[in-house]
Parts: C-alpha cells; sequence; structure tokens
C-alpha cells in the first residue's frame, strides 16, 4: 500500500467512527482560494458534532490545484482531516485545525531504469512511461464563522493556511466558503 492507500484506509476508519459518534453528521461542500499560490481548493465530506467536548470533526476528499506545487501535474487529490470548536448559536466563530494528505499522477519517463513498465516485453525501449505518484503533506490552522440557517443547513467562511510538505514558499492562505446539510 503506498502512504496515501493506508492514509485512505485510516480515513475510512476514521469515518466509520465520527458516523458512530454522532447520529447524524453533516454532509458538506466546499470550495476555497489561494490568491499567492494561485490555488484552488474542493472538498466534500462528512463532519460529526461532538467528536470531543465542544469541538466536531470531519473528513473530507480535497482536491488541490496550484501549479505551484507541480507546475505540470498541478492537481492533488486527497484527504482532509480535521477539528473545529463549535458554540451553539446561529453566528459562531470557531477555531480548527487539520491535516491534508495528497498526491498528484504523472507520467514519467522509464527507459533507463532495467524494468518493463508496461510489460510489453521489451524493457527500457525508447519512449517507455510509467506512472509516478508526488505525495504532498500540510498542516493547516483555520479560523472563521459558521452561520446557521434553520435546523439542517450553515454556511461556513473560512481561512486556512496551508503549510506545505513542499516548503514555506509554497505555503499560502486559502479562503473558502462551504455549505453544511443535515446536521441536527
Ligand atoms: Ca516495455
Ligand atoms: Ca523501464
Amino acid at each position: 500500500m503506498t502512504k496515501l492507500h493506508q492514509c485512505l484506509f485510516l480515513s475510512t476508519a476514521l469515518l466509520a467512527n465520527l458516523a458512530h459518534a454522532s447520529d447524524s453528521p453533516s454532509f458538506q461542500i466546499g470550495t476555497m482560494y489561494a490568491e499567492k499560490i494561485r490555488g484552488v481548493g474542493l472538498y466534500a465530506g462528512f463532519e460529526a458534532e461532538e467528536i470531543v467536548p465542544n469541538a466536531s470533526g470531519y473528513i473530507d476528499a480535497t482536491l488541490l490545484i496550484s501549479d505551484a506545487y507541480d507546475a505540470e501535474q498541478p492537481v492533488f487529490g486527497g484527504v482532509s482531516v480535521g477539528l473545529r470548536t463549535t458554540l451553539d448559536v446561529p453566528l459562531s466563530p470557531y477555531v480548527g485545525a487539520g491535516l491534508y494528505v495528497g498526491e498528484n499522477e504523472k507520467e514519467v519517463s522509464a527507459n533507463h531504469d532495467k524494468i518493463d513498465n508496461d510489460r510489453d516485453g521489451f524493457t527500457d525501449e525508447a519512449g517507455e512511461m510509467t506512472t509516478d505518484n508526488l505525495l504532498m503533506t500540510a498542516i493547516y490552522p483555520e479560523l472563521g464563522f459558521r452561520l446557521k440557517l434553520g435546523e439542517s443547513f450553515s454556511i461556513r467562511m473560512m481561512g486556512r493556511y496551508m503549510v506545505s510538505s513542499f516548503g514555506r514558499q509554497h505555503d499560502d492562505w486559502y479562503y473558502g466558503l462551504s455549505l453544511a446539510f443535515g446536521h441536527d
């Protein structure tokens, strides 16, 4: 298993725990943007209230797209897990923290590795390619507001400072908006 697969497996186990801990975790979808690195984020997942006292936990499938991460293959797919403080008021500020793990997928030349990568019976023939994955992890503090509109719908506005394993010049604030359905 690759690290990402291990992470997905652990995340699935965590998700099962989330679903168990809360009678009805909410479904959330969101989008975010980072100006300096021209990054775009898209995510969808589940959030459960009171995973620990006064905090919710979430897990999102997350796409991050930035050519600052990789100019050739800027699309990174992965998961985000994190915690957020909760206040049971209609408009509540919150703070949170999370972890992102993802990877991209790129075709790279493989004609010098003494392996018949494409299993066509010829080893290291001209033009032989293989798939390589570049792993990125990031940790982030997050802060924002959640606006509850009725019993089962809320909007979250947030800023997330993604500290990337690629180095400090790739760190940036992502600003985002998400919608959550079906809590309570
Ligand atoms: Ca071959
Ligand atoms: Ca080869």
